[in-house]
């Protein structure tokens, strides 16, 4: 069985890649189709997403919306966080925390995965909670927030642990674990 994962981002398919290595009789296939990103949750952008892409090729396909979320800063970037990766960026980040210490630095990472198939959508999450760095820290791997995030029960930020490492406990991650799930029992049905 194939799947087409459609992302204008190479960094999802380099991780989707890791997490879904073992995965056995399904390939996960890039697929270059831009969708309309609504105004809206992880999880209506996801199911728009979803439905529009299926509605083009007609064949399994998934998309996924993330976003960074920052206790302290009401969830914000959240749904904005390329918007705001691309404007005020880490910098700009650490310096609206500032003045914020300890258990206020909270952030997480949420991933809403959309498949779409001949049946209709279904939404996969994954959630990482930790908390925002005090200055940006990398060793090059990773991209756009993981340089200032450091997950609970690490020191190191994302950017610091090598792909194959963040892939481990990553919110796409487990958000792809879910849709393993489905998929698995998908096959066994
Ligand atoms: P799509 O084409 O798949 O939509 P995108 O880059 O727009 O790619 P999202 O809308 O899902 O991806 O994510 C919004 C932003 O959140 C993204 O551009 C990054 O700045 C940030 N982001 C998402 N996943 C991340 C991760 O694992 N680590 C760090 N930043 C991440
Ligand atoms: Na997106």
């Amino acid at each position: 069985m194939k799947i087409y994962f459609a992302t204008g981002n190479p960094n999802k398919i380099k991780e989707a890649n890791i997490i879904l290595k073992d995965l056995k009789n399904i390939s996960v296939e890039h697929l270059k189709c831009p969708y309309p990103e609504i105004q809206g949750t992880l999880e209506e952008v996801s199911e728009f997403g979803a439905k529009y892409v299926y509605e083009k090729i007609k064949k399994p396909i998934i998309v996924e919306d993330s976003g960074f979320f920052i206790g302290a800063l009401n969830g914000f970037p959240g749904t904005y966080s390329k918007y705001v990766q691309e404007t005020l960026g880490n910098e700009g980040i650490l310096k609206l925390l500032e003045d914020i210490e300890g258990e206020n630095r909270k952030a997480y990472f949420k991933t809403v995965i959309g498949y779409c198939d001949e049946n209709g959508v279904k939404l996969f999450k994954g959630v990482i909670e930790g908390k925002v760095a005090h200055e940006i820290r990398s060793k090059g791997y990773g991209f756009a927030y993981d340089s200032i995030f450091i997950p609970d029960g690490e020191d190191r930020t994302f950017a610091e642990m090598k792909t194959e490492e963040k892939s481990e406990i990553s919110h796409r991650k487990r958000a792809f674990e879910e849709f393993k799930k489905f998929l698995y029992n998908k096959i066994i049905k």
